[in-house]
C-alpha cells in the first residue's frame, strides 16, 4: 500500500471532514506527515520492548520514558512541521531501542515494529507503508487512532509535568503499553473500545499531575483581571502551554527594558500567583492561535512558540519567532534545553532590536476560576443554584479554530439565558470571553479556569457539586457540555470526560473525521454524544432536555 501520499484526519481540519492527503490544511507537507507516521510506529515498537522489560521486572529509565512523551507530542497537530528534526528523533528512538532491546531476556512474542530498524535514506519507504491505513479494519483503525490521538494529548500534558519535575512511572508504563497493544490484531473492537476508556482514567490521572505540578509550583490561580493594550517598551510574545519556559523567559527579561505578553493558552499563566511579581509581564495580546499571521505581524516583536498551535510563520516575520520543546519549523530559530536550562538571550537581544507591539485593543479580561477559587467562592455558588439564579452551568470547553462555523460558539454563548453561567478552560474562551456577558450576583457568567489541560478543574468542580447537592450521578447536575474541539489534547479530555461518566457531550464544530460510523454509533448509544445543529435548536435541547 505504497503511497507519496499521506491520510491524517487527526484533528477538526482534516480535508472535507475525511482527511488530508497531498498537504495538510495545518500547512503540514506529504514528507512531514509521513515521517510523523513512522515516528509513531517506531514509538509503538520501542514501547514495546519497554513494556517487556516492564513485564520481566527491569525498570525503564526516566530518559526513555521522556523520550516517547516528547516524540508523541512532536507528532500533534500543529506543533512540528520541521522534518530534520522529525528524522532526528527516529534515528535517536531506534538506537535507544536496540540499547534497550539487548536487555531483552524473552523477545520471542515481541511485534516486528520492536524489531525494525534502517537508516535513514529508507525511512520514507518504511513511512508509507506503516500509516493510518496500514489497518484495514475501518473501526479498528478509527479505535486505534482515537486511542493514539488520547495518547498524543496525555503526552502534551505529562510533558509539561515533567518540565515542573514530575513524573508518574504509572502512566508512562499505561502509555507504553497502550501503543504495543495497537500493533496486537487480536485485540478487538470491544477490547479497544475499553481500552480507550481506559486512556480517559489516565487522561484523568495526567492532568491531575498537571495541576499539582503547576500549583505547587506556581500557586492556586485566583480571580485576575488581565490587561489587553501594550505600553511602549519592544517586547516578546509567548504562546503555547509551557509555564516552566514562561518563567524562565520572565526572569532572563526581567530589568532588560522588554516587555512580555502572552498569546493565546498561555493567557491563564496570569492567573497564577508567582508570576504576577513579574511587573514587565504586561498582558495578553490577542487571541487564539488561528489568527496568529495577522496578530504576530503587528505585535513587531519576538515571538515564542512552546507548544502548539503554530500556524506556519508569515516571511514577514518569521525571522523573530523562535520555537522550543516539541514544536519545530524549518528556518526558525530553536532553543533547546542545557542541563535543565533554556538560554533566550537570542530572543531578548533580538527583541532589543524591535518597535514596541502595534495596539489591537485595550480594556482587561477576568478569569482564574480553577477549583481552588471556585470552591473559595463555593458557598455563594450553592447558594446562588438554590434560590434559581443560576439555572445551569454550561461548559465550553476546548479549542478554538479556523473554522468559520466556530462563530456558533460566539452566537451560542450571547444567546443563552442570563441565568446560565459558562465554565471554561482551552482556546474556546476567545470566542466569547471579550463579550462581557454579565454576571449573577458577583459571579462573572463566564468562568475561565484555564488552559485546555485546566478541565480537570472543572471537572474537581462539577464532582464538588454533585457532592453538596448530595447527587449519585454527576449528570443530574444541571450541567451541560459543548465542547469545541480542534486536536488530540481535546481528545483526552473528552475520552476523560467519557471515562468520569459525563453523558450526553456535544461536540462540534465536526464530529471527528477518524469515528466511524460504528464507533460514532457506539458513541451516541452508550453516552449520548453528538455533533452541534443550530444555536436555537441546541439551546432548546440543552435548557430544557438535560
Ligand atoms: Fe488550543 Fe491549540 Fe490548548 Fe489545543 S492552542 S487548540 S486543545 O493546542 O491545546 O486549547
Ligand atoms: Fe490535516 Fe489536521 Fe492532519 Fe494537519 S493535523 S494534516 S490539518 S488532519
Amino acid at each position: 500500500m505504497e503511497s507519496k501520499n499521506f491520510l491524517c484526519f487527526q484533528c477538526s481540519d482534516a480535508l472535507g471532514g475525511k482527511g488530508c492527503t497531498k498537504v495538510g490544511v495545518c500547512g503540514k507537507k506529504a514528507d512531514v506527515a509521513r515521517m510523523q507516521d513512522l515516528l509513531i510506529y517506531v514509538i509503538k515498537g520501542i514501547s514495546a520492548v519497554t513494556t517487556q522489560l516492564r513485564a520481566e521486572g527491569k525498570p525503564v529509565k526516566p530518559r526513555v520514558n521522556h523520550l516517547v512523551t516528547m516524540n508523541l507530542f512532536m507528532t500533534i497537530t500543529n506543533a512540528n512541521f520541521d522534518l530534520e528534526a522529525l528524522v532526528k528523533r527516529v534515528e535517536q528512538t531506534l538506537k535507544t531501542k536496540a540499547k534497550l532491546l539487548a536487555e531483552v531476556d524473552d523477545k520471542k512474542n515481541l511485534p516486528v515494529a520492536a524489531i525494525w530498524s534502517d537508516t535513514q535514506e529508507n525511512f520514507d519507504a518504511k513511512a508509507q507503508t506503516v500509516g493510518i491505513l496500514a489497518t484495514a479494519n475501518e473501526d479498528i483503525r478509527s479505535l486505534r487512532e482515537l486511542i493514539t490521538y488520547g495518547l498524543k494529548g496525555l503526552a502534551a500534558y505529562l510533558y509539561h509535568a515533567n518540565a515542573l519535575g514530575y513524573d508518574d512511572e504509572k502512566i508512562n508504563a499505561f502509555a507504553q503499553s497502550t501503543l504495543a497493544k495497537l500493533l496486537d490484531d487480536s485485540l478487538s473492537g470491544n477490547d479497544l473500545t475499553a481500552l480507550a476508556l481506559e486512556t480517559g482514567k489516565f487522561g484523568v490521572d495526567v492532568m491531575a499531575l498537571l495541576d499539582k505540578a503547576n500549583t505547587e509550583t506556581y500557586g492556586n490561580p485566583e480571580i485576575t483581571k488581565v490587561k489587553l493594550g501594550v505600553r511602549k517598551n519592544p517586547a516578546i510574545l509567548i504562546s503555547g502551554h509551557d509555564l516552566r519556559d514562561l518563567e524562565q523567559l520572565l526572569e532572563q527579561t526581567e530589568g532588560t527594558g522588554v516587555d512580555v505578553h502572552t498569546h493565546g493558552e498561555m493567557l491563564p499563566a496570569h492567573y497564577y500567583p508567582k508570576f504576577k511579581k513579574f511587573k514587565h509581564l504586561v498582558g495578553n495580546y490577542g487571541n487564539a492561535w488561528h489568527l496568529q499571521t495577522t496578530e504576530f505581524e503587528k505585535f513587531n516583536g519576538v515571538i515564542l512558540l512552546t507548544t502548539n498551535c503554530l500556524m506556519p510563520p508569515k516571511e514577514s516575520y518569521r525571522d523573530k519567532v523562535f520555537t522550543t520543546g516539541a514544536v519545530g519549523y524549518p528556518g526558525c530559530k530553536h532553543i533547546e534545553e542545557v542541563d535543565g536550562k533554556k538560554d533566550f538571550t537570542p530572543l531578548i537581544e533580538l527583541a532589543k532590536k524591535c518597535s514596541p507591539p502595534t495596539e489591537l485593543e485595550t480594556g482587561e479580561i477576568i478569569g482564574g476560576f480553577a477549583h481552588e477559587q471556585v470552591f473559595a467562592v463555593a458557598d455563594k455558588v450553592v447558594e446562588a443554584v438554590k434560590s434559581g439564579a443560576i439555572k445551569k452551568f454550561v461548559v465550553m470547553a476546548g479549542c478554538d479554530g479556523r473554522q468559520k462555523s466556530r462563530e456558533y460558539y460566539t452566537e451560542f454563548a450571547k444567546a443563552l439565558p442570563k441565568d446560565t453561567v459558562i465554565l471554561t478552560a482551552g482556546c474556546a474562551k476567545f470566542k466569547y470571553i471579550k463579550e462581557n456577558l454579565g454576571d449573577i450576583g458577583g459571579i462573572p457568567r463566564v468562568l475561565d479556569a484555564g488552559q485546555c489541560n485546566d478541565c480537570y478543574s472543572l471537572a474537581i468542580i462539577a464532582l464538588k457539586l454533585k457532592k453538596v447537592f448530595g447527587l449519585d450521578d454527576l449528570n443530574k447536575l444541571p450541567i451541560v457540555f459543548n465542547i469545541g474541539w480542534h486536536e488530540q489534547k481535546a481528545v483526552t479530555v473528552l475520552l476523560a470526560l467519557l471515562y468520569l461518566g459525563v453523558k450526553n457531550i456535544h461536540l462540534g464544530p465536526v464530529l471527528p473525521a477518524f469515528l466511524s460510523p460504528n464507533i460514532t454509533k457506539i458513541l451516541v448509544e452508550n453516552f449520548g454524544t453528538g455533533g452541534i445543529t443550530t444555536v436555537a435548536d441546541d439551546i432548546k435541547r440543552m435548557m430544557v432536555d438535560y
